[in-house]
């Protein structure tokens, strides 16, 4: 028997098919870093700044150094097409970043969605046997608090802070049948949001592959989801469940009133101007 107990009353830890649903309060952070410590891991994780969301790199890493993966070797791969503008973060022990240069698109849709193709060919060219877990995080975003190896798992998706708790009805999943990205109002588990992907190497390629060949089917039936990857995502997370499931701590939302469950906020979109920040409307 543990000496604490390590449980939560007032939100579920678990999903209908049993992953955890991570909470402030239900892990013992102690003995999951034994566990991961002795691993020896290593966690990719990318980020893209395309056009001027150059702009929030400089929190995004800053924070992350304080937060993120703290203690654990973290390789960022950040693609970007404004190589001049990458800001200088010092970076603690272990830690390591590479840039990899990017085209921007006119298309904000297009930045966000190419993401997936991009993970996918990482993983095939450059990451395996360099990394053991990989996080794709949205750049405009920063952390508050820490986030750390309790977050590991081999496929991991993140509850989006404006849908948690809403009806299954009320998730805006795509609706129109000729999408790949389909899913009946009847169905459905959660709304995740597309700002944090995470897992094993091996099932986020695979999860990676699969919404880019479903995103290049759409295209050329010339339709785009209504989320572009994020409706892909969460048609992907339907019927390959998560194994671990981040609680909105872990993408919060600036913008948004704390409810009472939210104990901390982890990781958190930053506010932006969209009408200034992104090539076209
Ligand atoms: C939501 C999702 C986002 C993505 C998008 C669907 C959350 C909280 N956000 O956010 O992850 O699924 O819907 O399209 O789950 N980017 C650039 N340059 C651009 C445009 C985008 O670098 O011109 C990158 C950047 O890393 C950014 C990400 O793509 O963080 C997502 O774009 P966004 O934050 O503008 O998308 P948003 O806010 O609609």
């Amino acid at each position: 028997m543990p000496a604490q107990s390590f449980s939560r009353a007032d939100v579920a830890t678990t999903t209908p098919w049993l992953a955890p649903i991570v909470w402030d309060g239900i892990f013992d952070l102690e003995m999951i870093d034994k566990i991961y410590k002795q691993q020896n891991i290593t966690v990719a994780t990318t980020v893209f700044a395309l056009g001027k969301y150059v702009r929030f790199l400089k929190d995004f890493l800053e924070s992350a150094e304080q937060y993120f993966m703290v203690g654990y070797r973290v390789h960022y791969y950040l693609f970007t097409d404004h190589l001049d503008e990458v800001p200088v973060v010092t970076l603690g022990e272990g830690r390591q970043l590479t840039v990899i240069k990017t085209a921007s698109s006119n298309r904000w849709q297009e930045n966000s969605l190419r993401r997936m193709e991009m993970i996918e060919k990482l993983i095939e060219e450059k990451l395996m046997n360099k990394a053991d877990y990989i996080f794709s995080l949205d750049v405009d975003s920063k952390f508050y608090a820490h986030w750390g190896a309790e977050s590991l798992g081999d496929l991991v998706g993140a509850l989006h802070a404006w849908f948690f708790g809403t009806s299954r009805k009320g998730f805006p999943y795509e609706r129109r049948p000729e999408s790949r990205a389909f899913i009946p109002l009847e169905e459905g588990d959660y709304y995740y949001g597309g700002a944090v992907i995470g897992g094993r190497l091996d099932k986020v390629h695979k999860l990676a592959k699969t919404c880019r060949m479903q995103l290049e089917v759409d295209r050329a039936n010339q339709i785009e989801a209504v989320w572009q990857e994020e409706s892909h995502l969460n048609k992907y997370f339907l019927y390959n469940k998560p194994t671990k499931v981040l609680s909105p701590e872990y993408l919060w939302d600036d913008k948004k009133w704390k409810s009472s469950y939210m104990k901390v906020v982890r990781f958190s979109q930053v506010l932006k101007n969209n009408a200034e920040i992104r090539p076209n409307p």
